[in-house]
Formats: C-alpha cells, sequence, structure tokens
C-alpha cells in the first residue's frame, strides 16, 4: 500500500483530563511516501499533542504534564498555549507554498511534520503580540508578522538540510536525514527550494526594510557556517570567534525575525532595538545550551549521536571553558580532534573540567539580559510568556 502522508489536525478533549483543555490530535491517514513499514505507520497512526506542555503520545494514550521544577504553569503566560492557535496551521500552511513538481515537494516538505519544536516561530509570535499590546494596546496579531514567523521556519529548515549535508549526518530529529534518504544532491536542492519559497512569501509581505533585515540572516547564517571552518590560532581570540560564530549561526535568526515584527508594528528604533536584542541574547543562550547538550543529553532525546561537535573537528564553549584547566586542549582543537583518542579525551577533560557550568552560566546571564530588555515592554501575557521562554531555554533537554 503507497499513499501520501496527510496530517489531519483537529482539536479534541484531553484523554487525561488535563487543565489544558485544547489537545491536538494529529491522525496520520497515509502511509509516508517512503513504503515505510506498517509497524512505523501504526505507531505514528495517532499522536495526541497537548497545547499546554506539547507532550506528545505516539500511541494516543499516556499523556503526561511535565512541570518544570519550582515553576507553577500558568496557561495565561504559558508560551505554547499562548502561540497554539496562531501556530495551528504553520505546517499546513508551509507545505501548501511547497507544492511543487512531485519529488521536489515530497522532499521539501519531509521536515515540515510538527515534530521541530518550533521556537523561532513561536517567539516571533510572541514578540509580535508583545509588541503590538505596548504599542497599540491590542495584542492583535497582524498577517504580515504570522507570516514573518513562517518565514523563520523555513529558513530554519533550510539550513538544518544544508547542514546535514555538510556534515553529513544520517539523523535528525531521531528520524533518517533527508541526505540519507535522498541524497546529498536533491537535499541541496530541497534545501535552495525551501529558501526561494520562503524569499517569494518574504517579498509578498511587501515591506523594504524586512527584506533587507531578513536578507542579513541569509549572509548571516552563510558566514557562521564559514567561520566554524576554521579555528583561531591565538587562545585569547578564540572564544570572541565563537561568539561571533555563533551570533551568526543561530541568534542572528531569531534577532532579525524579532526586529522583523517590531517593524511591521510600526516601533521606533529603540522598540526595535528592545526586539532586536532580546532575540540575540535568547539566540545565543540557545546555542550555548545545545552546545553543552552535545556532552550530557543522550542520543535518543536529541536525535544525533552525542559528541557530535567533537566529532565533526568543532571546539564549542564546553571545551573552550575547559581549556583553562586542560591546556593540552589546544592542540587537540588545532588539529580538529583528529588524531585517534582526541574525541574521547577532551570529552573526558570537559567533565572533568568545569566547562559545562561555565557554559550553562553564560547562557543564564545572555537569558537575563534578554529578560531585563523585554521587561521594558508594557505588561503583558506575552511579554510575560517571552520570560518564561528563557526558563524553557536554559532547561531543556532537547
Ligand atoms: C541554507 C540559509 C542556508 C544556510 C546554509 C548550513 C548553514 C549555511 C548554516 C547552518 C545553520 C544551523 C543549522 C545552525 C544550527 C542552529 C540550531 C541550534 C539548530 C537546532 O535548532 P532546534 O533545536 O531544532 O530548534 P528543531 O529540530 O527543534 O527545529
Amino acid at each position: 500500500m503507497m499513499g501520501f502522508p496527510f496530517i489531519r489536525e483537529g482539536y479534541v478533549e484531553c484523554p487525561e483530563r488535563c487543565r489544558f483543555p485544547r489537545v491536538r490530535c494529529l491522525v496520520e491517514l497515509g502511509l509516508s511516501g517512503l513504503m515505510s513499514d506498517l509497524v512505523h505507520w501504526q505507531m505514528k497512526e495517532r499522536a495526541w499533542r497537548c497545547a499546554g506542555c506539547r507532550q506528545v503520545s505516539t500511541s494516543g494514550q499516556g499523556l503526561r504534564h511535565q512541570q518544570e521544577p519550582g515553576r507553577q504553569e500558568d496557561a495565561d503566560t504559558h508560551p505554547a498555549a499562548l502561540t497554539d492557535a496562531d501556530l495551528m496551521h504553520m505546517f499546513s500552511d508551509i507545505t501548501k507554498e511547497l507544492q511543487s513538481q512531485f519529488e521536489l515537494y515530497e522532499i521539501a516538505k519531509y521536515y515540515f511534520d510538527g515534530q521541530g519544536k518550533a521556537v523561532r516561530p513561536m517567539i516571533t509570535v510572541l514578540m509580535s503580540r508583545a509588541i503590538n499590546s505596548h504599542l497599540h494596546n491590542e495584542d492583535r496579531l497582524f498577517e504580515s508578522q504570522r507570516e514573518v514567523a513562517k518565514v523563520a521556519e523555513m529558513i530554519h529548515t533550510a539550513s538544518l538540510v544544508h547542514d546535514d549535508v555538510l556534515d553529513a549526518s544520517d539523523t535528525r530529529r531521531g528520524k533518517p536525514s533527508v541526505n540519507s534518504l535522498y541524497g546529498q544532491r536533491k537535499a541541496v536542492m530541497a534545501g535552495d527550494y525551501i529558501l526561494s519559497v520562503a524569499s517569494t512569501m518574504l517579498a509578498r509581505i511587501r515591506n523594504e526594510e524586512v527584506i533587507v533585515v531578513l536578507s542579513q540572516v541569509l549572509a548571516d547564517l552563510v558566514q557562521g557556517e564559514f567561520m566554524q571552518l576554521g579555528s583561531k590560532e591565538n587562545e585569547n581570540e578564540r572564544f570572541a570567534h565563537y561568539l561571533k560564530k555563533t551570533f551568526k549561526k543561530t541568534a542572528s535568526l531569531l534577532a532579525y525575525s524579532c526586529k522583523s515584527v517590531a517593524l511591521l508594528s510600526g516601533a521606533d528604533e529603540n522598540l526595535q532595538e528592545v526586539a532586536f536584542q532580546y532575540g540575540r541574547n535568547v539566540g545565543i543562550a540557545f546555542q550555548l545550551v545545545d552546545d553543552m547538550l552535545d556532552f550530557v543529553a543522550s542520543s535518543n532525546m536529541m536525535g544525533k549521536p552525542t559528541a557530535a561537535d567533537l566529532k565533526l573537528g568543532l571546539a564549542t564553549a564546553p571545551v573552550l571553558f575547559a581549556c583553562e584547566k586542560f591546556p593540552e586542549l589546544n592542540p587537540m582543537i588545532m588539529r580538529r580532534f583528529q588524531e585517534p583518542g582526541d574525541v574521547q579525551k577532551a570529552f573526558e577533560f570537559v567533565h572533568k573540567s568545569d566547562g559545562l557550568e561555565q557554559t550553562q552560566f553564560l547562557a543564564r546571564q545572555h537569558c537575563e539580559t534578554a529578560i531585563k530588555v523585554i521587561s521594558s515592554l508594557k505588561a503583558s501575557s506575552e511579554q510575560k510568556a517571552l520570560i518564561t521562554i528563557t526558563d524553557k531555554v536554559l532547561n531543556r533537554m532537547k
């Protein structure tokens, strides 16, 4: 039996009778186009996604709510609950935009399956409503701002597709990567195609400043990836190089998406800067935590192998901090952990040092700065949710 995958979404009563009554029910109505085996199909037949905690149960039962330690979940300021209605059609809207010649469409829509965390569109929508509320006393979301949220997710996804080609990664989000399924040529073209459709959607917003601002992200992504190819000989310059790369590769998209929706709300330069700095700081913290998780989270959680960065020859914050205690790491960094045993030794040095704690501390500092800047906005549920998100960024496990 061969068919096209359709995801039908609807809101139903939570099977656990939770206090977040809106539970998204995803019912997959066909086999994935890969002639995947029936077992896989049955596993994915029903997935319940709670709007409150975003916990997913693929069996359709046993949904569990997880509260963060020491934090009372409040439905009024919960980031996912606040953005779920705005983003509920995002993936189907994006896949509609991607309609094309059959195979290109299949490949391009592969990651728009609701399995990503959708952090960028969520923050973009929250920022839109927080600024609209601050400026106009109404938290209505403009259609153009919703488009920016979609474009942000598409740029992110295209960069993931290209990243997996460059790193020859076999898995992404716990499933086979696009390149492993379709080969690198088709994957590169699918990434290009997602970007080109995103560019058209951006142009359709018809705001020249937003086009300029979001185009900068594309240049930054490529420059950030390029910077990652080289390490600085001089140890003092290494951390600055790493932070600059981190901004370009990860934070730029969040920073400029936030700035774009501020622009679309009619924000002046100061307010645009507030939005930009919030996105920049949360984005840097997000990447620092990502780099830390590479040393602590299990492969299952991350959907990719652990110590993947070391294996790729990359010295991230935990290693750079660990160098202070273990200068033996310096030559390993310069040879990109290529000698036998380098990866294992570097991994151990990081765990024997305070590199992970220092990375966490730096991420926390960036989150505190993000909270400080966003606190200058008029209080609203969305402004509070933007503060809550910093906590989620710091405590995330995947
Ligand atoms: C095609 C625009 C374009 C760029 C090419 C390859 C490249 C240049 C840039 C790489 C950018 C990249 C992949 C940065 C990593 C950012 C990051 C931390 C990704 C993981 O984000 P999550 O955890 O992913 O939000 P999910 O799976 O939840 O969507």
